[in-house]
């Protein structure tokens, strides 16, 4: 899968890109992230890429020519082009997966206040926020996009099998984990996890499971897929308050 970023700020995908998964996915060729700096389409020689906005305001629009010029040279035909901005649809675990199945991608992180709005219009783009803060632009947003969607490609994880018992998969927050040593400043590892009873492990599990994302994302019970036996379980913890 390839990835092409556009932005004023190339050197911000320096680090991001050399480590971890992100490093080995492209050190193994299974990932190719291309960054352009947005300035080698800007006009003149100040290589202004901002203005002020139409009808006032406090600081400065991107203006639509160096963006949608630079994104005309780098995406072909049918390739999604994904605006970062703060005011898109949520990046979510199936938005990412969605992605991942895409051979080429046009990420573009805007600065200043935002875009001119005809740059959405005319390169038929579609926003994406990573959530619910104000940034001061889209570069970091594109690095988490680009994670997001990198690990769902087959190849980059080493564990395959992980990914299909991880958080949001099932609609449920994840269980907790525990690692040596079993005492921790007294803290225990719950005995089952130690008992060798699998069954029994799996079943705490999906019940710490539930409980989480009972206490934390509630929202989420609405649509997640629970047995009856589940269902009545959460009921009861509703009902004690
Ligand atoms: C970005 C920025 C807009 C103005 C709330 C009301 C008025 C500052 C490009 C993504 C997520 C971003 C993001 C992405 C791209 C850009 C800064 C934009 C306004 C803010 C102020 C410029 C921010 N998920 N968060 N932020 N900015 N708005």
């Amino acid at each position: 899968m390839r990835f092409d970023v556009l932005t004023i700020f190339p050197e911000a995908f320096e680090s991001p890109l050399k480590v971890s998964l992100l490093g080995r996915a492209i050190e193994a060729g299974v990932l190719q992230v291309v960054v352009h700096d947005l300035r080698n389409w800007a006009p003149g020689p100040h290589r202004k890429l901002d203005d002020a906005p139409f009808g006032g305001g406090a600081g400065m629009v991107m203006a639509p020519g160096p963006v949608v010029d630079a994104v005309e040279e780098v995406a072909r035909p049918n390739d999604r082009v994904i605006l970062l901005a703060a005011s898109g649809k949520p990046l979510t675990q199936t938005l990412a997966a969605e992605l991942a199945t895409e051979d080429h991608v046009v990420l573009v992180c805007g600065r200043y206040e935002g875009m001119d709005d005809r740059i959405r219009q005319v390169l038929q783009a579609e926003d994406v926020s990573i959530g619910e803060y104000v940034l001061a632009g889209g570069e970091i947003p594109a690095l988490v996009l680009i994670e997001a969607v990198s690990r769902l490609i087959p190849g980059v994880m080493g564990n395959a099998d992980s990914l299909g018992e991880e958080s949001f998969a099932d609609g449920l927050l994840e269980y907790p984990q525990y690692t040596r040593p079993a005492d921790y400043r007294g803290l225990k590892v719950p005995d089952v996890l130690i008992s060798g009873h699998h069954g029994m492990v799996a079943a705490w599990r999906r019940e710490q499971a539930l409980r989480r994302t009972f206490e934390h994302r509630p929202e989420l019970l609405k649509t997640a897929r629970l047995t009856d036996a589940e269902r009545e379980l959460v009921q009861s913890w509703t009902e004690r308050g």
